[in-house]
């Protein structure tokens, strides 16, 4: 399933785009039948005037992941609003068996041992102590049931749990002013996150899949969900996290994939 794109992405959407943006989602909010929707998904309803068609079935979502993929930061932050939350499923919609994507093959899935793993946390922090995954497991837990979009066409619903991401920052005293997230992986590797994505209340720094203990191939010993942004921006076997006003990119963004991955 490794058939991620090395084009470039399309350049800067115009400013021409952003009017009609605008202009279509007015329109969009006073069709009461479609408001419900939208309440629950501007991204989604985003993607459907966007890509001209109406969202109501996986395909036309699947349809309009590359298109998305696509937009500039600009518009993807005019989209993403971090105080609306992305849809929530029921247990029966999860996706079964959820898939598994990196850069690599199932054969190259790193292997991590539990007593060795140290959380790493550096930058703009007070309070710079590596965490065991002992540590991590004590504190304050959640869990959701989201959608995983990825860019190559396929989503996917699944259940995590583990550390709202917030709750983890402030722990570690980390700089809330300061404008970026990033995470190195055990496997190489590496993304980046916006602030207010950071603090939006479901992302997760996840450490169970389905109730259990993370499996390697989703990641494990620990990875962040965000329902609020595309697959590549959610990082798998991260063992290193910064906070930094300088932006740190990401494995695919700097190839260039759009580095706000909202979905
Ligand atoms: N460490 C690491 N994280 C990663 C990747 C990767 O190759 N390595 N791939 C990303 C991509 S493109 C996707 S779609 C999701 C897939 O997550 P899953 O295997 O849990 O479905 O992981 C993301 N996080
Ligand atoms: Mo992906």
């Amino acid at each position: 399933m490794n058939e991620h794109s090395k084009k470039p992405l399309l350049s800067s959407a115009n400013e021409t785009l952003l009017r009609d943006i605008r202009k279509d989602m007015g329109r969009f909010i006073h069709q009461p039948q479609r408001r419900i929707f939208l309440q629950h998904s501007l991204t989604l309803g985003g993607l459907a005037l966007l890509s001209g068609c109406t969202v109501v079935d996986e395909n036309s979502i699947e349809n309009a992941l590359m298109a998305i993929s696509r937009f500039n930061d600009k518009v993807q932050a005019l989209l993403f609003d971090p105080n609306r939350l992305a849809p929530t499923y029921p247990q029966s919609m999860i996706t079964q068996p959820f898939p598994f994507n990196a850069f690599y093959g199932k054969n190259n899935i790193p292997e991590i041992e539990e007593e060795d793993f140290r959380l790493e946390v550096t930058g703009m922090v007070a309070d710079k102590r590596s965490w065991t995954l002992k540590e991590l497991r004590a504190l304050p837990q959640v869990d959701q049931i989201t959608r995983l979009i990825c860019v190559e066409g396929w989503s996917a619903i699944g259940r995590w749990g583990g550390i709202q991401f917030s709750t983890f920052l402030r722990r570690i005293g980390a700089d809330l002013t300061a404008k970026y997230v990033g995470f190195k992986c055990a496997d190489e590797y590496y993304t980046s996150i916006d602030m207010p994505t950071a603090l939006h209340p479901q992302t997760i720094l996840t450490l169970t899949y389905n109730g259990e203990m993370l499996p390697p191939q989703y990641g494990f010993p620990l990875k962040l969900r965000m329902p609020t942004k595309l697959g590549y921006k959610n990082p798998k076997h991260i063992h290193a996290m910064f906070v930094t006003n300088v932006n740190p990119g990401g494995y695919w963004e700097d190839q260039g994939y759009n580095w706000f991955g909202g979905s």
